[in-house]
């Protein structure tokens, strides 16, 4: 299919951050659109993101001449061309997120000429022999700590996973009304009318400690008797408490130990804690590895380890540093290295979370991406604002 014009076009993510929108049109004069969201709490080994004017300037001395009129047959033809062009290590050139917008603007295009849904083209291009009918987790981030919120939090998400039942549609309305029931009693707790929420729509106020939120949730979905259905999860994003070989929890310093030592003590109190990502920075390998070692069937999660990195995935789940791995498209920057990253997990036995960001936008690609290849897990935050689009995705995909 031929890429007949390219535009860029400045947007607002769901913080007020600026992000990009990326506009491609087919021949026939059709326009395909893609919202690329955008990330607080990054890695360091994660695609360049440039600045709206960067990415005007790419797209006036780059791309319009060496990509617009090019006609590709595959979202692979297109992203290899798409990353020789740009021909640096993290994409500073073309950045991650100007080339992710190229890539699944691109990806609708051919899914609109074929007569197919999104999901169904990346199925057939990147996992053919992938069983699609696995109904993935719901990570449901109700609770902002850490860099997402203004609070005393060191921990940046506390999420509950719901295992859906026959029908996502109720599995989502429990996830709703369990979210707004937990906002309800907090408030009522604190003698508050409302309740902050944090970047990702999840409350933000203060807590006894790290813990307490765990206990908290524990609770409620106990008295709820939801236990059943829903269990706990925790995203440390540990790199950002990291300070020169320790890590700073509650004003103290902990070693790397101390630190482990403290999750053992997390799993033995709740038996609802079902998964921890970024248990620790993204350079402490022997951390991850010590933690491995204490974590029984809970998942350890990497995230900022891995970056949806192929390479990366496949050297640190070879070395045993995790069961399961965050995939979030605008961290690597192509469409086809973030289908070929799941492939890298897939083969590991690692499990696949199919991850927003705490900037999120209306564009629901990650449930597509999530179908398309059978994934383990979808993260989309809370239940409310730019979130919702995520959620009505799954409900008509996988009904
Ligand atoms: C994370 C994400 C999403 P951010 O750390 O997993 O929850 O946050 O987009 O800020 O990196
Ligand atoms: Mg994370």
């Amino acid at each position: 299919m031929i890429i007949e014009s390219l535009t860029i076009q400045e947007i607002f993510d769901s913080r007020g951050a600026p992000t990009i929108e990326v506009t491609l049109t087919a021949p026939g004069h059709h326009s395909f659109l893609a919202r690329i969201p955008s990330g607080k709490s990054r890695g360091t080994h994660e695609a360049a993101v440039l600045s709206y004017a960067d990415a005007e300037k790419a797209l006036h001395n780059i791309l319009r001449t060496r990509v617009v009129g090019l006609d590709f047959q595959t979202i692979k033809e297109l992203d290899t061309f798409l990353i020789k062009l740009d021909g640096t290590e993290q994409k500073e050139k073309l950045g991650g997120n100007v080339m992710l917008g190229i890539s699944l603007a691109f990806a609708r295009a051919l899914a609109y000429e074929k007569g197919e849904e999104l999901w169904k083209v990346l199925h057939e291009e990147f996992f053919p022999r992938t069983d699609i009918s696995k109904r993935p987790l719901i990570f449901a981030n109700l609770i902002n700590g850490g860099a997402h919120a203004d609070n005393n939090l060191d921990i940046q998400e506390y999420m509950v996973v719901a295992e859906p039942n026959a029908e996502y549609r109720q599995t989502v309305q429990k996830l709703i009304s369990f979210y707004e029931r937990l906002g309800f009693m907090i408030a009522e707790e604190r003698g508050v009318a409302r309740l902050p929420l944090g970047d990702e729509e999840g409350y933000e106020v203060n807590f006894k400690d790290n813990f307490a939120p765990v206990a908290l949730l524990e609770r409620f979905i106990k008295e709820s008797e939801l236990q059943n259905e829903f269990k706990i999860a925790l995203d440390a994003a540990a790199s950002s408490f990291y300070e020169n070989g320790s890590y700073r929890l509650e004003g103290s310093l902990l070693s790397m130990e101390q630190l482990v030592e403290r999750y053992r003590e997390y799993f033995e109190r709740s038996k609802l804690l079902y998964s921890i990502e970024d248990p620790c920075d993204e350079g402490d390998f022997e951390g991850f590895k010590k933690i491995m070692e204490i974590a029984g069937d809970r998942w350890i999660v990497a995230d900022d380890l891995t970056t949806t990195n192929p390479r990366r995935i496949d050297k640190y789940a070879g070395e045993g540093l995790m069961t399961g791995v965050i995939i979030k498209a605008n961290q690597i920057g192509t469409l086809t290295e973030t289908c070929e990253a799941i492939n890298a997990a897939k083969k590991r036995g690692v499990r696949v979370i199919v991850s927003h960001r705490s900037g999120e936008t209306d564009d629901a690609f990650l449930i597509h991406i999530a179908k398309a290849c059978g994934a383990d897990g979808v993260k989309i935050g809370a239940p409310a604002k730019e979130r919702i689009s995520k959620y009505d995705e799954l409900i008509r995909l996988y009904s």
